[in-house]
């Protein structure tokens, strides 16, 4: 099939289009706390590590786009200049100080101004700072159990709610916290290694049994935001989600108050209540 100039302009045209309408929907997709169909992009940032994260894959993804493209410029000149048509009597050049200076000196520079961000980033994710309140999770086959040590010292489960908005991502009992408060997570493995994710807050930690790990988040919205077992841990791996809702100060305290009395009779709060009694 024989294309004309004009048709093959028109067929580019037609591809930057929907090139840019489709980067375009991308926001229109998102959806915050939770992934949305055709969703292309990284969730909505909720937390300043998540922030950072997505500054940092923009800055490489523009930065990427940028030397390929150089790349591309380079061999395009190559191919078309010194070809053996366009360019009969090749130059016998084998050394260009100028040059070999240039090309060992920019990629080290570009490297440098990868690293100062990325550990920043780097930095900000494990210096965990003064936390406010202290959550524990534990990974299980297959569920997860949150304990608030800071706050009564109750536990309790978290399970998959089949009848729950949205599809595999609601849960029984969510995990609830204050917004604008860093809260730091220790998690462990009860079983096999789980790993503690969620999106927005631009978490992931691994739950290793007889191991506690820790991350931290600082919530700046309020809303529900969801996460997903993210280590393959056994057949129910994809039915344990994380659902964690963000109120202010007041409905965290009366959500505390409910939750001390709702699962006073958990079995895991009967050693929780033991030492508590012995204080
Ligand atoms: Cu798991």
């Amino acid at each position: 099939m024989k294309m004309s100039k004009g048709q093959i302009g028109r067929r580019w045209l037609g591809l930057a289009v929907a090139g840019v309408a489709l980067v375009s929907c991308g926001a229109a997709f998102a959806e915050l706390g939770q992934p949305a169909p055709w969703e292309y992009t990284l969730q909505e940032a909720a937390s300043p590590v998540m922030e950072n994260i997505v500054w940092f894959h923009n800055f490489l993804f523009w930065l990427i786009t940028i030397i390929t493209l150089f790349v591309l410029a380079l061999l395009v000149i190559v191919v078309v200049k010194f070809n053996a048509g366009a360019n009969p009597t090749p130059s016998r050049t084998t050394h260009n100080t100028l040059i070999e200076v240039a090309w060992t000196l920019l990629p080290v520079l570009i490297l440098v101004g990868i690293a100062v961000p990325s550990f920043r980033l780097l930095f900000l994710e494990l210096d965990i700072p003064k936390a406010d309140l202290t959550i524990k999770a534990t990974g299980k086959q297959w569920y997860w159990s949150y304990a608030y040590p800071d706050n009564g010292k109750f536990e309790f489960d978290s399970l998959l709610a089949q009848d729950k908005k949205p599809r595999l991502l609601g849960v029984d009992n969510e995990m609830v916290v204050p917004v604008n408060k860093v809260i730091r997570i220790q998690t462990t493995g009860a079983d096999v290694i789980h790993s503690f994710a969620i999106p927005a807050f631009g978490i992931k930690i691994d739950s290793i049994p007889g191991r506690l790990n820790e991350t931290w988040f600082k919530a700046t919205k309020l809303g529900m935001f969801y996460g997903q077992c993210s280590e393959l841990c056994g057949k129910d791996h994809a039915f344990m989600p994380i659902a964690v809702r963000v109120v202010n100060d007041q409905e965290f305290a009366t959500w505390v108050e409910g939750a001390k009395k709702k699962f006073a009779t958990a079995p895991a709060n009967s050693f929780a209540s033991v030492g508590a009694a012995a204080q």
